[in-house]
């Protein structure tokens, strides 16, 4: 279903001049504010030279880092009295990054969550289980709002808890799952270790986000749960859940690029890459009033795909984000992702989607990767599987396609660590 058609579906002329005009009035409002006008000073730059959406590559960049620097309200844009919610980004160290919502931030992202989640079929007759985290995260409430503007059930569950999720799941009769994909995993798994099938759960779609997946672990969660499991992204500075979307074909994410304008650049020069080529996320939040975003580096790795999608939305699609730039591993010169790792890793017959990767130099002065991948339990059941070759087939497709050579371990079923939030798979040791 399309929830907006208006404005997911608008004739393309149309939505830039609605952006042109969205911009130049962001680009009065936020000179306002110091932090951006000393930015714009800096480039020598007045409100009035931004007349038309083409005009953004002039303005700056704005960058985590600095970010950070205006805690707790450096980039309001409104008088504080007119922020009603805030949310903080998740895994945050150091000073945190916030987002300070209006009542009209609020409306806006609700209604983008709304589009999202009806992107991938959700209407008022499901019953959606949300098992994001509650609190200054922004899944939990964001998802909230959203669904319930649909007139879907809502039962707020939060992350955790995994035997009141399953036992809320059969009572209510749960239709969609919203999580993080560990989790969705996590808790499959724990359902057939308390003798239950998720297959024939009633749960027949999940919306899945906030970190990096692969096809291969679509694969496995849709087998897992006999479901679709679709695709949504977000972060805290832009939004939070709701940014992009998947829509029923699965196939790129739509965003909402009539309230959060896109670019991708090269990450070293910042120049704008043209529609296919993979590069750092960009965004300026074009109807945002709490805290706007001018140019936010996301350092999430993607790429813009102009065309008219079969679904009737003609939102430009971004391809599923497999990594950011801070999540690349410099392994002895060479640069891996570890959704890179992870698609090999699943693409093989018996694997279970738990991995580790650990990475040191204590033994010698070189980088050492050690991979610990968790196996089924029918793989180590059936006598047919040779442990030693699958090892040496990993081993060798990592090296042959990754250009980095890794030892493999087959660990056994459910001995790695579980998590019911964004998943920690890389333990880097390498004091560098
Ligand atoms: O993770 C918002 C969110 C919540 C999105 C629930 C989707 C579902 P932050 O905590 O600020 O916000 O983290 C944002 O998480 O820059 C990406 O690196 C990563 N991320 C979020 N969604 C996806 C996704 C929320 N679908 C950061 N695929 C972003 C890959 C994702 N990475």
């Amino acid at each position: 279903m399309i929830w907006d058609t208006e404005a997911e579906c608008m004739d393309a002329g149309e939505r830039k001049k609605l952006q042109s005009e969205r911009l130049v009035k962001l680009v009065e409002r936020i000179y306002a504010v110091p932090f951006y006008k000393k930015k714009m000073d800096a480039a020598k730059l007045k409100p009035g030279d931004i007349k038309s959406i083409d005009d953004i590559v002039k303005l700056p960049f704005t960058d985590k880092e600095e970010l950070r620097t205006t805690y707790p309200y450096g980039v309001l844009c409104v008088p504080e009295k007119e922020i009603i919610e805030i949310h903080q980004s998740s895994g945050t160290t150091g000073t945190p990054i916030v987002a300070e919502y209006t009542k009209n931030d609020v409306e806006t992202w609700t209604e983008a969550v709304a589009r999202s989640v009806a992107g991938h079929g959700i209407t008022e007759d499901d019953i959606i289980q949300i098992c994001q985290g509650f609190g200054l995260f922004t899944g939990g409430l964001g998802y909230y709002a959203g669904y319930r503007r649909l007139g879907a059930k809502v039962i707020p569950m939060g992350s955790g808890n995994t035997p009141q999720q399953l036992k809320m799941i059969q009572d209510f009769h749960t239709t969609e799952i919203c999580c993080t994909t560990t989790y969705a995993m996590h808790l499959a798994e724990a359902a057939k270790d308390a003798g239950l099938d998720p297959r024939k759960f009633s749960v027949r779609h999940a919306d899945l986000g906030a970190e990096p997946w692969s096809e291969e672990l679509r694969k496995d969660i849709e087998e897992a749960w006999d479901m679709k499991a679709y695709d949504v992204y977000g972060l805290t500075e832009i939004t939070g859940p709701g940014v992009s979307f998947e829509c029923l074909n699965q196939d790129g994410l739509h965003i909402n690029e009539d309230l959060f304008y896109p670019e991708v650049v090269d990450p070293d020069t910042g120049e704008v890459l043209p529609d296919g080529k993979t590069g750092e996320l960009v965004f300026t939040t074009l109807v945002k009033e709490g805290t706007p975003m001018l140019r936010y580096r996301t350092r999430d790795l993607t790429g813009l795909r102009h065309e008219q999608c079969s679904c009737g939305r003609t939102l430009v699609k971004m391809e599923r984000t497999m990594g950011r730039t801070d999540d690349m591993l410099i392994i002895r010169g060479t640069n891996v992702y570890p959704v890179q790792i992870e698609q090999i890793l699943f693409a093989a017959d018996g694997t279970a989607p738990q991995y580790t990767i650990t990475i040191d130099r204590e033994k010698t002065a070189l980088d050492n990767v050690e991979i610990q991948i968790e196996m089924s339990e029918e793989f180590f059941k059936n006598s047919r599987h040779n442990a030693q070759h699958l090892k040496k087939k990993l081993e060798d497709t990592l090296r042959s396609e990754l250009k980095v050579r890794m030892n493999v371990t087959l660990a056994e079923p459910r001995t790695l660590e579980r998590f019911v939030g964004k998943a920690k798979r890389v333990i880097d040791k390498r004091k560098i």
